[in-house]
């Protein structure tokens, strides 16, 4: 595996390029251009600035997180094949610059979502939750506000908020696309740009969908193994390929992650793994945890395990980490409890590793 680490750039992000590279094990950054219009082709000079940055400090950038989809294009809208042809270009142009891997998701209106960005957690620290209960009684425009109130003034990734501007007339659009025509908007998608992918030998890996269940009628469909088992085999290249994110999927008991990590990994189709632990505190009401498998509800030796016995050789990343040690950051993305999450990552392959070859 190669350990990664993701980083939002010198104007939006507190931690530094120089800091990443002290954490044990780090190979690579996980960039992405922020200040690019969703839609919009990824311009050469900006993909290079950004990757000789990161090459300076010795690190690489072969994965991007994330190259957003245009609305048009999940909903079908005529306008998508421009978008589209925006989207080739930018898959041409990130190969260019030694881009291997593009991790996206296919959520409809809005990214993922928490009802608190900083429930305060027994130990002092801060963490982000979710509870359905809170978002069912809350209107969309109302949900913006309060995850731009919470967000310490950092932008969020998914929720830019040119992005949201016009939310009413978002949801009017979707009125009409249920969950087989959302299927039938993503083929038409993977059918033009999987081919783009196999020329230049990148690699797309779906985001899965977080948390994974339908939100204010809004439909979702990469959230399950029976879903992302359909949408790889709507276009059946390596190149169509997932981000297999522990917490995301996990957020719903009834995806085992290392059973979904042996399955899709043994596949060959796991290109980048999202390695996180969340607690469950009731019926789709769930808190981020600390990585450590006691701290949380998922098992963490039994996800790295599964990994490292489907012999997992992709890009890797601690997810989102609590608020510790007062640091101030984008919520979920501080330095210290994601480092503390890369170290254990590290420690857990390591004596599996270790264990195998002592047998
Ligand atoms: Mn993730």
């Amino acid at each position: 595996m190669k350990m990664t680490f993701r980083w939002f750039g010198e104007k939006d992000d507190t931690v530094t390029l120089a800091q990443i590279r002290q954490i044990p094990g780090i190979t690579g950054v996980v960039g992405a251009l922020f200040d690019i219009p969703v839609g919009d082709v990824w311009p050469m000079e900006d993909i290079l600035s950004l990757k000789s940055k990161v090459n300076h400090v010795g690190l690489e950038m072969e994965i991007i997180e994330s190259v957003n989809i245009h609305e048009d294009i999940k909903l079908g809208a005529p306008q998508r094949d421009a978008y589209i042809e925006n989207y080739k270009q930018c898959i041409r142009n990130l190969s260019k610059a030694g881009v291997k891997v593009i991790c996206y998701n296919f959520m409809p209106v809005f990214d993922w979502l928490r009802s608190e960005l900083a429930q305060p957690l027994p130990d002092g620290s801060k963490t982000m939750m979710y509870d359905n209960a809170m978002v069912k009684d809350i209107t969309p425009d109302r949900l913006v506000e309060r995850m731009a109130s919470g967000s310490e003034g950092y932008s969020l990734p998914g929720w830019e908020p040119y992005r949201l501007k016009e939310l009413k007339i978002l949801f009017d659009k979707y009125k009409d696309v249920d969950e087989e025509k959302l299927f039938e908007n993503f083929q038409y998608f993977l059918e033009q740009i999987i081919p783009v992918c196999e020329e230049t030998g990148v690699k797309m890996a779906v985001h899965p969908d977080d948390p994974p269940w339908p939100l204010f009628g809004l439909p979702r469909i990469v959230n399950c193994k029976e879903n992302i088992e359909r949408i790889l085999h709507m276009v059946d290249s390596e190149c169509n390929g997932l981000t297999l994110c522990s917490g995301s999927l996990g957020s719903n008991p009834k995806n085992s992650i290392p059973e979904l990590v042996r399955y899709f990994g043994g596949m060959g189709r796991i290109h980048f793994a999202h390695v996180r632990n969340l607690k469950f505190d009731g019926d789709f009401k769930f808190s981020e945890s600390s990585h450590l498998s006691s701290d949380g509800s998922l098992d963490l030796f039994e996800i790295m395990k599964a990994y490292h016995d489907i012999g997992f050789d992709g890009y890797i990343r601690p997810d989102h980490g609590r608020m510790i040690w007062d640091e101030k950051a984008r919520p979920g993305y501080g330095l210290y409890d994601r480092a503390l999450g890369v170290a254990y990552l590290n420690g857990l392959w390591e004596a599996i590793g270790k264990m195998k070859s002592s047998d």
